[in-house]
């Protein structure tokens, strides 16, 4: 088949493309931004308030932000070093998502199922770095007990429940959790995440419309990151957000920035709070930029480079940082003495991890179904 010429027109719905390596230059996902930035109110305001949160809680979130981006940046450090099992999935650029989401939910109460890019809302649900490091080195101390090298992590005790890898099986696995707790009496909120291009999945659509039909106590946030490994948006789906799919279901649905940390904390909140009091299962579609490669192997050459510039200026921990300024909420110095005490905890957490010893040989089967 011949390949389209640069400039070429395509055809589809909406100006999507079949063919996602014939886009000339970037234009359909520039126009896909344009359509995106309408969507995205001005979020910048000092003194905006963000739901219930307090001065303690704007600096946490920050904190968590902060933390997640350089925990991530050291794991790519251990990864070229050789130190790390399988993969590494990194969030630079959407950390604000999973971050803002485990914080709104209840740490002694609720379930939290993560996905692959999801090391923020372990955090911010309460998990310390040092198991985080001990999982991706493989060492008994990691909640795998060196079991899984990676994102398939649970912790049973904290009430996370990590991925398994088929996208999209975590949804009516999370709406189960959620059903079930409410058939023991307990007012428990279950929340997960999925991609742009795990929202194509078939058990997208039967969990979804499961948990409508049971009014579940569930969240679901959808991390629009703009690709699904080298796939641009354009070419997975010819609506204009993915939303428009809770109208469907009968349930509410709300499109978030995905990079304002607090703008999502007070999003899913709301949710979380909705379906604790009994209001049924919200879908949330937080729009933000994978601002690296799908892992930490993949140089994302089939990204523009004018969309990543464009998508740095929205960089969450710049927007949160000029939100404290202006805010008052934490000003230069401070935030620059918490970013250092940051680095020093993690830089802790690491070398505990790394001095931790791998499983012992004798216990390899232990826990290990199939
Ligand atoms: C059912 C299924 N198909 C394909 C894959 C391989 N795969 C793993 S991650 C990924 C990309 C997912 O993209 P998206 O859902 O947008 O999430 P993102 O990685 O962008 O956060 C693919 C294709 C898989 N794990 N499961
Ligand atoms: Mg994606």
């Amino acid at each position: 088949m011949a390949k389209a010429k640069t400039g070429a027109t395509a055809n589809g719905v909406n100006g999507a493309v079949a063919h996602h390596e014939n886009l000339p230059a970037g234009v359909f996902q520039q126009n896909h931004l344009k359509k995106l930035d309408a969507l995205l109110p001005e979020l910048d305001i000092p003194n905006r308030k963000y739901g219930d949160l307090t001065k303690d809680d704007y600096i946490e979130l920050y904190r968590l932000l902060y933390m997640t981006r350089e925990v991530e940046a050291r794991l790519t450090r251990l990864y070229r070093q050789g130190k790390i099992v399988g993969g590494v999935y990194l969030s630079k650029g959407t950390e604000a998502i999973a971050v803002a989401s485990g914080y709104s939910l209840n740490r002694d109460t609720d379930w939290l199922f993560p996905m692959h890019r999801d090391l923020g809302a372990h955090m911010s649900f309460g998990q310390r770095p040092m198991k985080l490091y001990a999982q991706y080195m493989g060492r008994a101390a990691g909640p795998t007990r060196g079991r899984d090298g990676n994102t398939h992590m649970s912790d049973k005790s904290r009430r996370i429940v990590g991925m398994i890898s088929h996208l999209g099986s975590m949804i009516p696995v999370a709406v189960g959790a959620a059903i079930g707790c409410r058939m023991q009496g307990k007012k428990v909120v279950s929340l997960t995440f999925i991609g742009d291009g795990g929202a194509s999945i078939g058990d997208f659509h039967e969990g979804l419309n499961f948990a409508a039909v049971a009014h579940a106590p569930f969240v679901l946030i959808i991390e629009n990151n703009q690709y699904a490994y080298s796939t641009p948006i354009v070419a997975q789906y010819g609506a204009a957000k993915i939303i428009d799919r809770a109208i469907g279901y009968g349930i509410p649905g709300e499109v978030v920035d995905g990079n304002n940390i607090y703008a999502v904390y007070e999003t899913v909140k709301k949710a979380v709070d909705r379906a604790r009091n009994g209001g049924g299962p919200t879908m949330i579609e937080a729009v933000t930029m994978r601002m690296r490669g799908h892992s930490e192997h993949d140089d994302h050459f089939y990204v523009p480079k004018d969309l990543l510039e464009k998508w740095a200026e929205r960089d969450p921990i710049l927007r949160a940082q000029r939100f404290l300024e202006k805010s008052g909420h934490l000003k230069e110095k401070a935030r620059l003495k918490l970013e250092e005490d940051t680095i020093a905890f993690i830089e802790a957490e690491i070398e505990e991890a790394s001095a931790s010893p791998m499983p012992d040989t004798g216990d390899l089967v232990s826990s290990v179904y199939a």
